[in-house]
């Protein structure tokens, strides 16, 4: 198996490349991707830089050049529900474009003719997500993940992106990672640990929480290796 691991920041994938120890660097179109052996895994890590523009190339790169056959997606998300707190784990059942607006031509919010508005995650690797939940004894929540290019601390929009997609959750990578991963048939994984409520406070519980955060959801996706590699 060589398994895709990326993030968006570099303090997403920190905690991962601390982890695996011994890896080799390659630069490829402007950007660094990490190989590495882990449990008898090829793994190739990168962080894409913020935005959906960015990890298209970089999810697209990672499986097209670098030959990866499964993609997990580490790092932090603005929560919608409130039932999720800072540091609490949601895993994406599905993931949609908030700001993809062609609503002027009858289209709904989120589509553009021949895609599709929600992609599903793969339902195997959401088991592998819950079987770990269950070995760690820690809560993870299922949930619609809300993806646009724009940090949302904006009380309205985020009620708006609730309303429009009963998304739980919001970030600014899952969906494009999805769209690409889908197109190349490619099993894909989006986990995010919450830095903040995406409200008035959103930057400043983004810059307090983001490392530990983006710790807690790299600690799960490194058990989820566990996992895939016995
Ligand atoms: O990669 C971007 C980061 C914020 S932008 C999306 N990530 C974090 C998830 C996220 C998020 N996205 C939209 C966490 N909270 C969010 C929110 N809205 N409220 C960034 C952050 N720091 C420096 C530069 N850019």
């Amino acid at each position: 198996m060589r398994v895709a691991v990326m993030g968006a920041m570099p303090e997403e994938i920190e905690p991962l490349l601390d982890a695996v120890g011994e890896y080799e660097s390659v630069t490829y179109a402007d950007n660094r991707y990490y190989l590495a052996n882990y449990q008898g895994l090829e793994l190739v890590i990168a962080y894409s830089k913020i935005g959906k523009v960015f990890s298209t190339l970089t999810a697209t790169t990672l499986i097209e050049k670098f030959g990866t056959d499964t993609l997990l997606f580490s790092g932090v998300a603005g929560a919608i529900n409130d039932r999720l707190k800072i540091g609490d784990l949601i895993v994406a059942t599905k993931l949609v474009q908030h700001d993809l607006d062609i609503t002027a031509f009858g289209h709904p919010y989120g589509f553009v003719p021949e895609g599709k508005v929600f992609i599903e995650s793969d339902a195997r690797l959401l088991a592998v997500a819950k079987e770990v939940a269950q070995e760690l004894k820690k809560p993870l929540y299922e949930g619609i993940i809300a993806t646009g290019d724009q940090f949302i601390a904006d009380p309205q929009r985020k009620e708006w992106i609730a309303q429009t997609f009963e998304a739980d959750a919001l970030e600014m990578e899952g969906a494009s990672v999805a769209l690409v991963c889908d197109a190349l048939d490619v099993p894909f994984c989006i986990l995010r640990s919450i830095s903040d409520a995406a409200d008035m406070d959103a930057g400043f519980d983004f810059d307090t929480f983001l490392k530990s955060s983006a710790k807690e959801s790299a600690d799960f996706i490194l058990k989820m290796l566990d996992r895939l590699a016995s």
